[in-house]
């Protein structure tokens, strides 16, 4: 493959300033002009005008109006006579909509018209100069069958509209702001919409629209609230209003990922639109509320604002996944819920982010070089960019932080530009800081890759009342990058005493304490901190609220893990005490290869935490829940998958034995939470009782006991008449993990009941592909459903439901010693590589982690990546990924 490197970025040579496109829309070829204004960057020296443009079929070129010779090269097309002057080139081709299974540019989707421009996709539309620095203004004009497509829209504002010969009608439309050409986006079809109208702070009125199927309207309520909650929050947390008359959302079944924040008119796919309390979990609910933020946030961090070229793509992800985290735990209100939120944040960090860093595809957070741009819409780009941002805020304070966001929008509205304008304007705005003083230093962050370690341990001096905290950090090689230098590292921590009261912080040389909690900030290899007038030993709560993305290695005992638990202030640290312990459990017996035996002190803190009267339940369900395998993984230099699953299975029937009466406890306590609502207490509530079910149902199969058909009956019960998904769903699960003889009627009376609702059958799939494995009984079942008539490799949703869910999400049940997973992996990814290479390139990503795997495993892996290496005519996307595995 071909490398694009960021070090040989180059100002376009001309700039494309107004665009007036018109589309004759039809499935099988779509006829698109182009009339672009354009003029030479003077800046740059001269040479031919160089469109980039796939999979087109050019019909004719003029400039002011007359015909021009050019030439074509691979997916170039270039004009070597360009004026020197400004001039108007326009342009006509056609595209084919229909025959669009990348869904990459403009495709046809249950009959309608939808775009999709970013990364590289509006190349697929016509001819531009594709790339984030050139921005223009764009007139749109829509003309299409009535009766098929009788909603025509674009981004901005509705211009004019009106009948055409033949039965067709037409639409224009205007957006005033520039905008590079990714955030182009078109939809026609036979859509219908919620409206509403709002008023901002400001003054302005507004009309904002969710367009869907017919049918799925009740559906869009949810997203609608959400989409106001986030315009009422951006106004009021960085007074970022909405600058167009009109804000569109379209739902889409068949789209690559989540959704997409095309300028006025944000595309999505349905997964991360529609809910019901019938349909959708209180998991969905809250993706969707997020997603839905996420691309509104957009509209500032990424459209008014933008990426230079694309390896700054963290410039507008990772700050706007932290804006929508920081809008997510606005949201939730209450300081528990609060946490509940950040750590549902760093559990996904910790199993998608931190593997990636340590793998075949580990790049900074501002990659150096990349073949495919969509591979890498990364984790890493997006959440561990999303942590860099915290990080400035966590030095800045929040106030400081939004001083930074103002300033930076004061240089750089209606830009393009690079993470390092963003770091310059928040340090800018804080002179004399924490960041401001180390900018160079905490740049680090963008350009190192791999998860730091930290290693902690402290001196108590009992007669000198001090404890000497000692950090040091290092960072493991990772490909590229042998050596790193020290990263600035905020730790926020507090000292507890044995009996949980929290310490005063004074540092020597000090003259008082400065409160009960502050930040650290490392910046050295290894420092010292000396805490003074300490009265006991203290126990030291460090990172709290993860204030850095790093591993962090603080020997601590389990009799400090236990006060931890017990007493800490800080809830994100309470539940990483939970964590430890039992992670600390399953790996000392992965390690041994012994069996698993949980000893009463943990299982004793952990009834605690169940019987805690104080304590929400969504935190408990969390500190309940065992730590992912992914994550116990990445704590081991040698990964044996299947080691790994017997442990955390036989952790799992412990616990749910040892705890039996408090699982039904709080099971009655829990399962009745009347009318659905998705708000934090009620959602955490119905999680901790499908939690509680899972262990009874497991429970009582494992220990075959003699009332064991009482818990069976009362899931499938509970299946049969839940009055909404997260309980239907959690019973579902309850049976089907707990391989129950009730899951097989369960499963079928599903899928009858909810044959119509294609969202609801990925569900169906994704259950089954996930469920605890059991001598190969889940791979074996998946193999099956591959032949299901519902099932469908075209449809990204349907494809990631079944095929994802065990490659990526079930390790026991995809790393098998036959070598059944691998070749069922290599075999899928080919097919699907045939159709959309975009979604392949991610599943490829499955075997980022192979060179770690212990025999059999690591060389059947090898085997599988070297057939799909033979293939040859892999895409680009799925080429790279290879490549990279096998470096
Ligand atoms: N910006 C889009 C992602 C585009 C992915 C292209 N392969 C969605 C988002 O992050 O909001
Ligand atoms: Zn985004």
């Amino acid at each position: 493959v071909t490398l694009i490197r960021r070090e040989d970025y180059l100002a376009p040579a001309f700039w494309i300033r107004s665009v007036d496109l018109s589309f004759d829309l039809d499935p099988a070829k779509t006829l698109v002009t182009s009339k672009m204004r354009i003029e030479r960057n003077t800046a740059v020296a001269h040479g031919p005008l160089c469109l980039h443009g796939e999979e087109l079929n050019v019909l004719r070129v003029l400039i002011d109006g007359e015909s021009v010779s050019f030439r074509q090269d691979g997916d170039l097309l270039l004009i070597d006579k360009a004026p020197d002057a400004d001039f108007l080139l326009e342009i006509r081709n056609t595209c084919a909509p229909e025959k669009n299974t990348a869904l990459s540019g403009l495709y046809t989707s249950g009959g309608s018209f939808f775009t999709q421009c970013e990364a590289e996709g509006f190349r697929r539309i016509t001819f531009f100069l594709d790339r984030p620095d050139v921005m223009a203004v764009y007139t749109v004009t829509l003309r299409a069958d009535k009766a098929k497509y009788p909603v025509l829209l674009s981004n901005g504002n509705l211009l004019e509209s009106g009948e055409l010969d033949n039965g067709r009608h037409f639409a224009k439309w205007h957006d005033p702001f520039p905008k590079p050409s990714y955030l182009f986006a078109l939809v026609a079809g036979d859509l219908v919409a919620r409206e509403q109208k709002v008023r901002t702070r400001a003054g302005r009125d507004h009309l904002l629209q969710v367009f869907v199927r017919r049918g799925d309207l009740e559906k869009t309520e949810h997203a609608m609230n959400s989409l106001i909650a986030s315009m009422v929050w951006d106004e009021a947390r960085f007074n970022l209003p909405l600058d167009l008359e009109r804000f569109m959302v379209v739902g889409v079944s068949d789209f690559n990922m989540g959704a997409m924040e095309n300028k006025g008119l944000n595309i999505f796919n349905t997964s991360a639109l529609l809910a019901s309390p019938a349909t959708a979990t209180d998991a969905d609910f809250s993706r969707i509320e997020s997603i839905v933020a996420h691309e509104y946030f957009h509209n500032w961090t990424g459209n008014r604002v933008t990426c230079r070229d694309w390896f700054q793509l963290s410039l507008k992800e990772g700050l706007t996944v932290f804006r929508d985290q920081e809008f997510s735990m606005d949201m939730a209100a209450t300081p528990s819920a609060r946490a509940v939120c950040r750590i549902q944040d760093v559990r996904q960090l910790r199993a998608t982010q931190f593997p990636e860093d340590s793998g075949a595809m580990a790049h900074p957070v501002r990659p150096d070089s990349y073949a495919e741009i969509n591979n890498f819409y990364t984790a890493t780009v997006y959440e561990k960019g999303s942590e860099v941002v915290r990080m400035y805020q966590t030095l800045v304070g929040r106030a400081g932080f939004e001083a930074g966001m103002k300033l930076y929008f004061e240089r750089h509205d209606g830009q393009a530009v690079t993470c390092d304008d963003f770091a310059q304007a928040i340090a800018d705005a804080n002179p004399g800081s924490a960041l401001a003083t180390r900018l160079e230093a905490f740049k680090r962050w963008y350009s190192q890759a791999g998860t730091p370690r930290v290693r902690a341990r402290g001196v108590y001096d009992e007669l000198a009342r001090t404890y000497t905290l000692t950090l040091a950090q290092s960072n493991p090689a990772s490909p590229g990058q042998e050596h790193k230098l020290p990263q600035v590292i905020p730790v926020a921590l507090g000292l507890l005493g044995a009996e949980g009261q929290a310490l005063p912080l004074q540092l020597q040389g000090e003259t008082e304490a400065a409160g009960l909690e502050r930040v650290l900030v490392l910046d050295q290899a290894e420092q010292r901190f000396v805490f003074i007038n300490v009265a006991v030993a203290p126990v030291p709560s460090l990172l709290r609220g993860f204030s850095a993305p790093v591993l962090l290695d603080d020997g601590l005992s389990d009799a400090e893990l236990l006060v931890l638990l017990q007493h800490d202030a800080d809830a994100f640290n309470r539940w990483e005490a939970s964590q430890r312990l039992a992670l600390n459990r399953i790996l000392a017996a992965v390690r041994s290869g012994q069996a698993l035996q949980l000893d009463t002190a943990y299982l004793e803190a952990m009834r605690a935490v169940l019987k805690h009267a104080g304590l929400d339940a969504a935190f408990k369900e969390l500190a309940l829940t065992l730590p992912g395998e992914a994550y116990i993984a990445e704590q081991l230099e040698v990964v044996d998958p299947q080691a790994i699953h017997a442990a955390v299975e036989a952790a799992q029937i412990q616990l749910a034995a040892a705890l039996r009466e408090d699982w039904i406890a709080t099971f009655e306590a829990n399962s009745h939470t009347g009318a659905y609502s998705p708000d934090p207490v009620s959602s955490g509530r119905r999680a901790l009782a499908n939690l509680a079910l899972g262990m009874l149902v497991l429970d009582a199969k494992a220990q075959s006991r003699a009332d064991a058909g009482v818990w069976l009956g009362r899931a499938y019960q509970r299946f049969k008449d839940a009055g909404n998904m997260t309980d239907r769903l959690g019973a579902l699960a309850a049976l089907v993990n707990g391989h129950a003889e009730l899951a097989e009627p369960a499963l079928a009376k599903f899928h009858a009941q909810f044959k119509g609702d294609p969202l609801v059958i990925d569900k169906w799939f994704a259950l089954q592909a996930r469920a605890a494995e059991q001598g190969g009984r889940v791979f074996a079942k998946v193999r099956q459903l591959l032949q299901h008539p519902d099932f469908s490799l075209k449809n990204p949703n349907r494809a990631r439901s079944l095929i994802f869910s065990l490659c990526m999400f079930n390790p026991a049940a995809f790393h098998r010693a036959d070598a059944a997973g691998y070749v069922f992996w290599a075999d899928q990814l080919l097919a699907l590589d045939a159709i959309n290479p975009q979604v392949a390139g991610r599943l490829a990503r499955v075997m980022d982690r192979w060179t770690t795997l212990a025999e059999p495993y690591r060389s059947a892996a090898l085997e599988a990546i070297r057939r799909v290496a033979t293939k040859p005519d892999l895409s680009n996307d799925v080429r790279e990924i290879i490549e990279r595995a096998l470096a």
